[in-house]
């Protein structure tokens, strides 16, 4: 009901409504309306309330709030289910607890912060709080487990659209999981899968960004930065994370109906910060270094090596000349 108290509001943003009014119109008490706007004052929203003339919503805060996100995405198959966590260890080790709980394909866990935040092989993710978004989505595709790392793609393609829509600037994309801005990682993503020989139990798609931290700490400084540092001014976590799961859902959708991955890798491709550079890439206990020149409709990164030999990378770990550690 706070939610629909919430959604009322909004609707009518900067004008009066009466207690009257929200209370006929939502069924319950003109008690119970003003407990709920209490409840929302308490978690930042500002709202002026005159006898008489009802209440006014004058500002919202940047929240990640299951209510703020449930308006936005109600009507949408990912998202139906959401966790919201003041703090958490890692948001994927979250979601693989519900998922062996059974919850189902769209459920979303959203942390203000990560005290054990995981990149890929164990690394570690800077997660502070209030200021960024850190979020896993479980899925139940029904594809064969050599293709999880495609869902990595749909994910960098999704997010990259949600920085553009959102603040106008121009994400990059360095295959397979970094989103870039300014040359430096603005977000990172760990998919995660448990599978059998020929099927996937579930996949959890992690997903990190930085949007409005001003510093970072010494480690990391020369090779993070925000959505904040780089437009000159805070962006809305939340209008992030709803293009996110909007984006993702259509690309998702139409890889698991269609079978064909082209317009993520359309995408991957436009954004792509990788292609036509010098890339060294570590699988495994090899290390190659080649040219980047394009990415198959399946997603593998295509690199030719000084030799002239081609090669087709499906996963690894992938350094960027002028983009990350890569000297
Ligand atoms: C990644 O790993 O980029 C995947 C990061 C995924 C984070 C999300 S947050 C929500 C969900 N829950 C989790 O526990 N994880 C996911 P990788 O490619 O291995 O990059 C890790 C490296 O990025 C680190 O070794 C640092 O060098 C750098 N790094 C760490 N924190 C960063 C940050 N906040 N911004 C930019 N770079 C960072």
């Amino acid at each position: 009901m706070k939610r629909d108290v919430l959604e009322v509001l909004k609707k009518n943003k900067n004008c009066f409504i009466s207690g009257e009014q929200l209370s006929n119109q939502l069924g319950v008490t003109r008690t119970s309306i003003w407990k709920y706007i209490n409840a929302l004052k308490q978690e930042g929203y500002k709202i002026e309330s005159i006898p008489r003339r009802g209440y006014k919503l004058i500002e919202e805060p940047d929240t990640l709030s299951k209510d703020e996100l449930l308006i936005e995405l109600d009507r949408n198959r990912l998202g139906d289910s959401i966790y919201y966590l003041q703090q958490v260890d890692s948001t994927n080790n979250y979601v693989k607890k519900l998922a062996l709980e059974g919850a189902v394909e769209g459920t979303i866990v959203i942390g203000e912060q990560q005290t054990g935040g995981r990149g890929r092989l164990g690394r570690h993710w800077v997660s502070p709080p209030g200021t960024s978004i850190y979020m896993s989505m479980l899925l139940r595709p029904l594809i064969h487990p050599n293709e999880a790392a495609k869902i990595t793609e749909i994910t960098a393609a999704a997010v990259a659209n949600a920085i553009d829509n959102v603040t106008g600037l121009k994400a990059g994309i360095k295959w397979p999981n970094d989103i870039i801005l300014d040359n430096k990682k603005v977000c990172g993503i760990l998919t995660e899968m448990n599978a059998e020989l020929n099927n996937i139990n579930y996949v959890i798609v992690g997903i990190g960004v930085n949007v409005n931290i001003d510093e970072f700490s010494d480690g990391i400084s020369n090779i993070a930065t925000s959505i904040k540092r780089v437009l000159g001014a805070e962006a809305s976590r939340k209008d992030i994370v709803i293009n996110i799961v909007k984006e993702f859902e259509k690309l998702y959708y139409d890889f698991i109906n269609t079978g064909s991955l082209i317009n993520t890798v359309d995408i991957c491709k436009a954004k792509s910060v990788t292609l036509g550079r010098t890339v060294r890439i570590i699988n495994k206990n090899e290390t190659i270094i080649a040219k980047a020149i394009d990415i198959t409709e399946n997603g593998e990164l295509v690199i030719k090596k000084d030799d002239g030999e081609i090669i087709n990378v499906i996963s690894g770990e992938v350094s960027v000349r002028g983009i990350d550690s890569y000297v």
